[in-house]
């Protein structure tokens, strides 16, 4: 080989090589960047969650805080008495007496322990023994809130009169669609005349398909009918709307059994959720409502509704705690996007969001 030839050839070994590392670190880059803008965007979604929780409770944490602050003021000392203000405090806000006790009890008991004196720390104290509670109990364990491991994945919403199916299953949808998945909505409520026309608003603004029939049809036929569509158009998620009239038990056992059975024909294991629908301005109504369901359906997942119209915000606490079934989301507001899932440590942190402490953060800005 002559002088030339092994010039151009380790030349040319030499370009290829710097070539290779050249695209190597641009795949790198560019494999940074786009992790970099996920967990931008994902960080961007958070924050607005967050404000959105933080707004939809304001009505809650103006009742529950404010009362609060005014018994935990500065130079006041712990003592009996003030516990008792903070117990009559945790009951008038919707916690309930059971969940109340328990807190009161573990207030106690750190009290006791680590030896606090002055009532201002009971404010942090308390946060923090109801977010444990709220860490302990099953609404936590749930992260991947629009995975879907199978497909497609069949969601029955139930629950009773205008409590907010109709308006969550449209939600539920577009969240669903933002996450990147396809939704088939099925219009099982054929009881309620108009409720066809209002899921098929909800379908339009979420983007996603609707199957119905007309009104008086056999809920259970159209369940079969969008389960069906779903699997043979491929989508990866299906919304069963049922009808919200107050029924006898033996009704609604029996109509909930025939939806599942009907749809088992098509897929062994559906419905793959039952999301049960409570209206937080029911207050603890809504635990009972929630109490006799269970006796009927096979309930995975609970959603409460409204919580932007009310005081009665706490009442989310004892239902995680109590119920034993997931808190998986709140609707914060009657727009699209006013679904948010339940995030123990979120919900408690918007709750207790302090006006003095989002001052702090601004003047040190
Ligand atoms: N403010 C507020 N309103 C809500 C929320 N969710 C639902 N609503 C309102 O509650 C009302 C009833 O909602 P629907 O979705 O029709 O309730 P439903 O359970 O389907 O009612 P039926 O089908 O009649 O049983 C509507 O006016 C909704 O806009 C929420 O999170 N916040
Ligand atoms: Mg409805």
């Amino acid at each position: 080989m002559g002088f030339f030839q092994k010039l151009k050839e380790k030349v040319t070994q030499q370009v290829d090589k710097v070539t290779e590392q050249v695209e190597k670190a641009s795949e790198r880059i560019s494999e940074a960047v786009s992790t970099a803008v996920e967990k931008t965007t994902e960080a961007v979604k958070t924050a607005i969650g967050f404000e959105k929780i933080k707004e939809g409770l304001s009505k809650t944490r103006k009742s529950f805080v404010d009362k609060l602050q005014s018994v935990l003021r500065v130079g006041r000392k712990i003592d009996d008495d003030l516990i008792d203000e903070i117990e009559e405090i945790l009951i008038t806000a919707d916690i309930g007496v059971d969940t109340t006790d328990q807190i009161i009890k573990n207030l106690r008991m750190r009290v006791k322990k680590e030896g606090f004196e002055n009532a201002e720390d009971l404010y942090a104290l308390l946060k923090d023994e109801i977010k444990d509670i709220l860490i302990k109990s099953p609404s936590s364990s749930l992260d991947a809130v629009y995975d879907t491991t199978e497909k497609p994945h069949v969601i029955l919403v139930i629950g009773v009169n205008g409590v907010g199916k109709t308006t969550t299953i449209g939600k539920l949808a577009y969240n669903y669609r933002q996450a990147g998945k396809s939704v088939i909505i099925g219009a099982a409520d054929t009881f309620r005349a108009a409720a066809n026309e209002q899921l098929e608003i909800w379908a339009e603004r979420a983007d996603v398909e609707i199957i119905q029939q007309k009104q008086g049809a056999d809920p259970a036929a159209v369940a079969y009918d969008t389960l069906n569509a779903a699997i043979n158009r491929e989508k990866e998620v299906v919304i069963i709307d049922t009808a919200g009239r107050l029924h006898n038990k033996t009704n609604l056992m029996a109509e909930l059994e025939k939806i599942s059975r009907v749809m088992k024909k098509l897929k062994e294991n559906a419905p793959s959720d039952v999301f049960l629908v409570l209206d937080a301005t029911t207050g603890q109504n809504a635990i009972q409502q929630a109490k006799e369901f269970m006796k009927v359906a096979g309930i995975t997942g609970i959603v409460l509704t409204k919580l932007d119209g009310t005081a009665k915000g706490g009442v989310v606490i004892p239902i995680a705690n109590e119920l034993k079934i997931p808190v998986r989301y709140i609707g914060v507001g009657e727009k699209i996007d006013d679904l948010q899932a339940f995030v123990p440590e979120q919900f408690i942190d918007a709750l207790f969001e302090d006006k003095s402490k989002t001052i702090e953060i601004k003047e040190e800005d």
